[in-house]
């Protein structure tokens, strides 16, 4: 699935949000775009817990 994420600005955003998905789902893959600022992800979890984790790591998506 696909996420904006608005915040993403540099390299520490990338690590701060991997680290978040990571802590929900270790196996999940990931790849954050700093200049679209978009982050594709492949995980079990659902959307809704991804952007609820993301939005209490002050990475609001939509
Ligand atoms: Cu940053």
């Amino acid at each position: 699935m696909e996420f904006d994420i608005p915040a993403i600005s540099c390299s520490h955003c990338i690590k701060a949000i991997t680290e978040t998905v990571k802590a929900l789902d270790p196996e999940a893959k990931i790849s954050v775009d700093i200049a679209s600022k978009k982050m594709t992800l492949e995980t079990s979890k659902d959307r809704l817990t991804v952007v609820e984790a993301l939005t209490e790591a002050g990475y609001p998506t939509c």
